[in-house]
């Protein structure tokens, strides 16, 4: 376990998410306390434990009012009271407008430049506003609560605009966001209505640091900055912008996995004997064995996988029966219309896939349509040859680095797609651009046809590599340059 308080000193460190790191739900048996998956709260639970600081979030659980106080406040993680866990409550209309709205069928499209699902409503944008506000009151109420400094570090595009309600209310506040999906190039932010592209910028800029994946969307955000805030000062080489008499500073910070667990998961007895099945079901003999691992989001590049599978099958008859593909797809936000039809287009596909290819030994393409915990999944992930990420754009992609990890044996090929953040960090996959089918086949013959030497040789630098780069790496050096800033802010004031 790495410790991070001395980053912190006296400190108080609230954090601030769209998600909450525990849920209380109303189960059969009374009431349930769920810890939703994913690398975030795995890797910042600890970090709240030890610095006893106060996590802000959206309080979604259906039993969370029931164990709050008045103020949405309650000690976590249950029986341990390490922490707070401060709960903001929305409304069916604020989670419409401010979740399923601005957030998932504005800003979500938009920054992953697939314009054709971007979709603008003003009472979206205005639910958006009102959840930030609130939020930031939370966030300047617990600040309030403390006797010394505080800082506080808001995740991801959920709260584009909450940095400058906060600074409006607490000036001396340090605050800091992390920006987890691609950050979009003026041309593509400007589909946004005049006065929102503006606003969200300036929203933006009410923080002293503010983090992105890759040096590629700092530079937009600083383009798009240049080209829409007429008052703010950008200078591109340190990476820094002046706007009204105060300093933002931007820069990229990759974010990783917890690699160790992920490598214990996959070293596991359990694992080793599921490693033993699933290759004597699907990969005897010279069969291969592919894999991937998604959220159904159009942004993954689902649909264009299966066409490049299905044109592979069609043209090349010889590639029958070489490999057989689990797809692990889980649903993901069935509230949207998008998802929905994406959800059956890709499971219409398959089936008409395994009906046209498939043999009395041989299924191309097994589904598995819903969400598996991380230890079946590090399983699996070490029992493949080949995984495919072909997502059309990616801020980062954890699953790459997952599949990097659980890869002991050093038998994978991973093929991922160049618009990923990954793509720009890992050295030794196969690159590929999704929408070229060609391309994207040539990729998986050669990846199917790769020597076991060279595989070998890629998967160790990509290992290498991913040892020196966790997530807890990626915690240190945002903690290190938040307050390097915190400290050259103080030394200023001081002077
Ligand atoms: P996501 O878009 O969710 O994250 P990704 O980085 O791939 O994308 O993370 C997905 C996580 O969900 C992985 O840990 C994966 O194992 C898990 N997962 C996916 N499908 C699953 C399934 N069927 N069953 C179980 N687990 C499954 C956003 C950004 C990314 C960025 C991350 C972190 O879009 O670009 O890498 O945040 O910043």
């Amino acid at each position: 376990m790495v410790d991070f308080t001395h980053y912190l000193n006296d400190c108080k460190f609230i954090l601030v998410s769209n998600r909450e790191p525990y849920e209380h739900m109303k189960g059969e048996r009374g009431l349930d306390v769920r810890q939703p998956p994913g690398g975030l709260v795995t890797a910042l639970d600890p970090t709240m434990r030890r610095t006893h600081g106060t996590w802000v979030a959206w309080g979604s659980g259906t039993a969370d009012r029931e164990v709050s106080d008045e103020l949405g406040r309650v000690p976590v993680p249950p029986g341990e009271d390490c922490y707070t866990l401060r709960r903001v409550w929305l409304n069916d209309a604020d989670v419409n407008g401010y979740y399923h709205g601005f957030s998932n069928r504005a800003l979500w499209p938009l920054c992953h430049m697939l314009i054709q699902h971007f979709e603008y409503r003003t009472e979206f944008w205005e639910r958006y506003r009102t959840v930030n506000l609130r939020f930031a009151h939370a966030v300047a109420d617990e600040a309030e609560r403390c006797t010394g400094r505080a800082m506080a570090w808001i995740q991801d595009y959920h709260f584009a605009l909450a940095a400058e309600f906060l600074r409006a209310m607490r000036p001396a506040l340090f605050i800091h966001q992390f920006w987890h999906i691609p950050f979009p190039p003026p041309d593509i932010f400007t589909l946004l209505p005049t006065g929102t592209h503006e606003a969200l910028l300036r929203g933006l800029l009410g923080n002293d640091l503010l983090e992105f994946q890759i040096d590629r969307y700092a530079q937009n955000f600083l383009d798009c900055v240049e080209k829409f805030i007429e008052e703010a000062h950008v200078d591109h080489a340190r990476q820094v912008v002046n706007f009204r008499d105060r300093t933002t500073h931007v820069g990229a910070f990759p974010i990783s996995i917890d690699v160790q667990r992920f490598e214990q998961m996959a070293s596991s007895p359990d694992s080793q004997a599921r490693v033993a099945t699933l290759r004597e079901r699907y990969a005897k003999g010279d069969r291969q064995l592919g894999v991937c691992v998604d959220r159904i989001d159009y942004t993954k590049g689902i649909p264009e996988r299966i066409r490049a599978l299905e044109t592979l099958w069609t043209e090349s008859a010889e590639m029958r029966g070489r490999f057989t593909f689990i797809f692990v797809c889980t649903p993901s936000r069935t509230d949207l219309k998008a998802y929905n039809t994406l959800e059956a287009e890709v499971v219409q596909s398959v089936i008409a896939i395994n009906k046209r290819f498939g043999t009395s030994d041989w299924t191309p393409i097994v589904l598995i349509n819903e969400n598996v915990d991380s230890d079946l999944l590090a399983g699996v992930y070490r029992a493949a040859d080949l995984c495919v990420v072909s997502s059309l754009q990616d801020g980062m992609n954890l699953v790459a680095k997952e599949f990097v990890a659980c890869q002991i044996d050093e038998r994978g090929v991973l093929i991922l797609s160049r618009f990923t953040g990954s793509a720009e960090e890992i050295d030794g996959a196969v690159l590929i651009n999704p929408f070229n089918i060609d391309g994207f086949m040539a990729a998986i013959r050669s990846a199917l046809e790769m020597s076991a030497e060279e595989r070998r040789r890629r998967m160790h630098r990509m290992r290498r590599q991913l040892h020196s780069s966790t997530i807890f790496d990626w915690l240190d050096s945002i903690l290190d340059r938040a307050s390097s800033i915190m400290g050259a802010q103080s030394a200023h004031a001081v002077a």
